[in-house]
């Protein structure tokens, strides 16, 4: 019964798959896997599937200039997270007007000594040496300088490493040479993989070329996001500019980014870590959507909600036979204790 529901739940997955349009090279390489699974499955499905038939998941359409590049931009792209409005309002409104009174202020004096104290306006130069009150100044005002700046900078530093509260989504971020891989352990959801577009199918779409991809990482809003980050092969970087999110993925470690998504929309980035010859063809596009829509979604991949786990336990316990395997020992036991394992099933 229970192997049933599994196989019809693959069987709608590949079907809304292979409906979604960009989804036609993933599905290629999932078939064979799922084949005998799906072939088994028809009969029943296909007659049940009749009736149900929900909508293949509507991936929405990428906004201009939002998520993404924008002709002649000259700032960071739009912040979409709490962190990225922090990290933005501290460029824009500290940093850059700094540096731009700063280099100003030089480059008067540059200008003012040049002219005024040219040869032959000043032919007999100054002896001064030593002034207290200007050596005061120009050691004092860059420190205070400094620490002004380093006061929103730790902030924001903090606020970057700041831990995942426990509600979070986790989700498993693993960087190949050339593709991503995301999974969702908290749903149940196994490791696929995102390809990046074609040029032209990608533009068809409406997508912008080059960071179009086939699969899109789905992310609900509102909610915090631990990503866990990590390479497969070499050093990748997963970067969404948007969130301002950017996280080496370094094989045999895991590196943790929390982040939490402000508007529903399409949001892309790219790796950016040189990591080879395709380095510049592995995109990451991001679906970011209400929790009732990242839901439905979740279903359309074969997986659960939290939320929704019991009553899909419930009746695999129940269809167990009790005279066979006594439901009481969870996998877990069977594993720590091999030697066991074998008295109880005899
Ligand atoms: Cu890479």
């Amino acid at each position: 019964m229970n192997k049933r529901i599994n196989a019809f739940m693959m069987a709608m997955a590949l079907g809304l798959s292979a409906l979604a349009p960009s989804a036609a090279m993933a599905q290629a390489e999932a078939s064979p896997a799922a084949a005998p699974a799906a072939a088994e499955a028809t009969a029943e499905a296909s007659n049940a599937a009749a009736p149900a038939a929900a909508p293949a998941f509507d991936y929405s359409k990428p906004v201009d200039g939002i998520g993404q590049p924008k002709p002649g931009e000259t700032t960071f792209q739009e912040q979409f997270s709490p962190t990225g409005h922090y990290a933005r309002w501290m460029h824009d409104s500290i940093l850059l007007p700094l540096i731009t009174v700063i280099s100003l202020f030089v480059l008067g004096l540059l200008l003012w000594v040049i002219v005024r104290y040219r040869r032959a306006a000043n032919p007999v130069a100054s002896r001064t040496s030593h002034n207290t009150a200007i050596e005061i100044v120009w050691t004092l005002l860059p420190v205070l300088i400094l620490i002004g700046v380093a006061i929103p900078s730790i902030d924001l530093l903090a606020k970057q490493f700041k831990p995942a509260p426990k509600d979070a989504l986790t989700v498993k971020v693993t960087g190949y040479q050339w593709y991503w891989g995301y999974e969702y352990p908290d749903n149940g959801i196994g490791e696929y993989v995102s390809n990046m577009l074609p040029p032209e199918k990608a533009l068809e779409n409406g997508e912008p070329r080059l960071l179009g991809a086939d699969r899109r990482l789905v992310l609900p809003v509102g909610r915090p996001i631990k990503l866990i980050i990590t390479g497969a092969d070499v050093i990748h970087s997963f970067s969404i500019p948007a969130f301002w999110v950017k996280e080496d993925a370094v094989p045999g470690r895991l590196n943790e980014k929390t982040f939490t998504i402000e508007k529903p929309g399409v949001y892309y980035g790219v790796c950016s870590e040189l990591c080879g010859a395709r380095h510049g063809f592995m995109p990451i596009a991001v679906e970011a959507v209400s929790p009732e829509k990242f839901a439905q979604w979740v279903k359309t991949q074969g997986g659960t909600m939290p939320g929704d786990k019991p009553a899909e336990a419930a009746p695999a316990v129940a269809a167990a036979p009790a005279a066979e395997a006594p439901a009481t020992v969870p996998a877990a036991a069977n594993a720590a204790a091999p030697a066991e394992a074998p008295a109880t099933k005899s």
